[in-house]
């Protein structure tokens, strides 16, 4: 198996453990998230790995080519721009994301950075509002975890 990070989220009352693990030049983003309100949150890699002012000081979204924020398909996104987790109506949602553009090595490595769940839906850049090409417009951090290396299987 490739090398693994995992990030744990323990906020009140969303959590959940996500890991990372990288497969050639792709990373498979695996694992559940419970506690959260039906339908879409917006997901992303932030910046920093500092938890000193809880999410807000994570920073924006990991964007090491300085592009505008996009969804995970397109050309023009931030390396941390991994799209949207959809809950049911138990507050649950699962992750299963295959990504070619965040890395567990090199410089697009967010091993160290933070791992953030918005409160609403991240809109790709597409919304129209003056946040969408910043954030997606994605709303409060309602979780936020620092991404660290993870321990051998
Ligand atoms: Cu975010
Ligand atoms: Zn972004």
């Amino acid at each position: 198996m490739g090398k693994r990070a995992v990030a744990v989220l323990k906020a009140e009352p969303v959590q959940g453990v996500v890991w990372f693990t990288q497969e050639g030049d792709s990373v498979k983003v695996t694992g559940e998230i419970t506690g959260l309100t039906k339908g879409k949150h917006g997901f992303h890699v932030h910046q920093y790995g500092d938890n000193t002012n809880g999410c807000i000081s994570a920073g924006p979204h990991f964007n090491p080519q300085n592009k505008t924020h996009g969804g995970p398909a397109d050309e023009e996104r931030h390396v941390g721009d991994l799209g949207n987790l959809e809950a049911g109506d138990d507050g649950k949602a699962k992750v299963d994301i295959v990504d070619k553009l965040i890395s567990l090595e090199g410089p697009h490595c967010i091993i160290g950075r933070s791992l953030v769940v918005h409160a609403d839906v991240d809109d790709l850049g597409k919304g129209g509002h003056e946040l969408s090409s910043t954030t997606g417009n994605a709303g409060a951090r309602v979780a936020c975890a620092v991404i660290g290396h993870a321990a051998d299987a």
